[in-house]
């Protein structure tokens, strides 16, 4: 609670694209794709591609080893010096692989300046959270799509928890609890957390605004309502409207701030947010050797 450990903080969220609307015409961010097992399974989600709750559907991203990842890290931070930002955010969960925290130890032994960001389903946040204090992790991303559990249930089919899956309403309030606790526990900790709701008409629609008004009480920093992405499970479900979204973002801003310029990015992605350099040129990722 030091003031420079404030004055620090307010610094990451100034040069956070996802954080800040103004930083993300001047800051980028580096994703790295270390992470490829999840323990949930969420109903529109197709293993084929990234983890949707932070991602829209395209090729799986190329799992790189840490070693690699720090590789990468040093060849686009020497091209693009504007990039501020490490994140792990798939293709799975990067609280399900252990190479997410080896990754993070390398980055920031070699980048101690930049701010090290991850995005996670939560679910086992409470008892990773020493580990994610422990490697330097500042900016925090929990999916929260559901804190009514009945709600929660059917949008994850089953989780596995400690070698046992749970379906239904089981998993979801285990699901749901270790979120709350664990996003909890993060703030208290002073990681800037940032909540990701995947909005999902006729299921969490109508549930948006009490999700808000939990983040407000805990203290979350920014909250991102993204639209979903109809694959899967919910292939049927269509997408919200762009107007059913603006809605939902308007009912939710008076608990928390609203995140609107999202790019659902890759778990490969780097580069300003407008810019998703993953998918640039081929000649140019040549010339950059990745
Ligand atoms: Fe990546 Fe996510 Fe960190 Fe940003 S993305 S882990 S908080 S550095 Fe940003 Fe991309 Fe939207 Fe994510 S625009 S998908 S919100
Ligand atoms: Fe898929 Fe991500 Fe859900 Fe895991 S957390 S099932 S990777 S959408």
């Amino acid at each position: 609670d030091s003031p420079k450990f404030e004055e620090e903080l307010l610094r990451k969220i100034a040069e956070h694209p996802c954080y800040d609307r103004k930083a993300q015409h001047k800051y980028g961010r580096i994703h790295l794709a270390v992470a490829p097992s999840c323990n949930i399974q969420c109903n529109f989600c197709v293993r084929e591609f990234d983890c949707v709750n932070e991602s829209r559907p395209g090729v799986t991203s190329k799992v790189l080893t840490p070693q690699e990842a720090l590789e990468k890290t040093k060849q686009v931070i020497a091209d693009y010096p504007f990039i501020k930002v490490v994140g792990i955010a798939g293709p799975g969960d990067p609280l399900a692989n252990k190479e997410t925290f080896e990754t993070f130890e390398l980055i920031k032994k070699e980048f101690p300046d930049l701010t090290l960001c991850m995005s996670t389903n939560g679910l086992l946040l409470p008892e990773k959270l020493e580990d994610i204090l422990r490697v330097g992790v500042s900016t925090l991303t929990v999916t929260i799509n559901a804190i009514d559990p009945e709600i929660q249930a059917k949008i994850v089919d089953h989780i596995i928890y400690h070698g046992k899956i749970y379906r239904g309403i089981e998993g979801a309030k285990i699901q749901v609890k270790n979120q709350l606790e664990g996003v909890k526990a993060a703030i208290d900790a002073g990681i800037v957390v940032k909540v990701n709701t995947v909005l999902i008409p006729g299921i969490n629609d109508k549930h948006v605004v009490e999700i808000a008004r939990k983040l407000n009480e805990l203290g979350v920093y920014i909250m991102n309502i993204m639209p979903l992405i109809s694959q899967g499970a919910f292939a049927n479900i269509e997408p919200p409207t762009a107007e059913e979204r603006k809605v939902a973002q308007q009912a939710c801003e008076p608990y928390v701030l609203q995140m609107r310029h999202c790019r659902q990015c890759r778990a490969d992605a780097y580069g300003l947010l407008a810019q998703d350099m993953s998918q640039m040129s081929e000649k140019r990722r040549k010339l950059i050797k990745i």
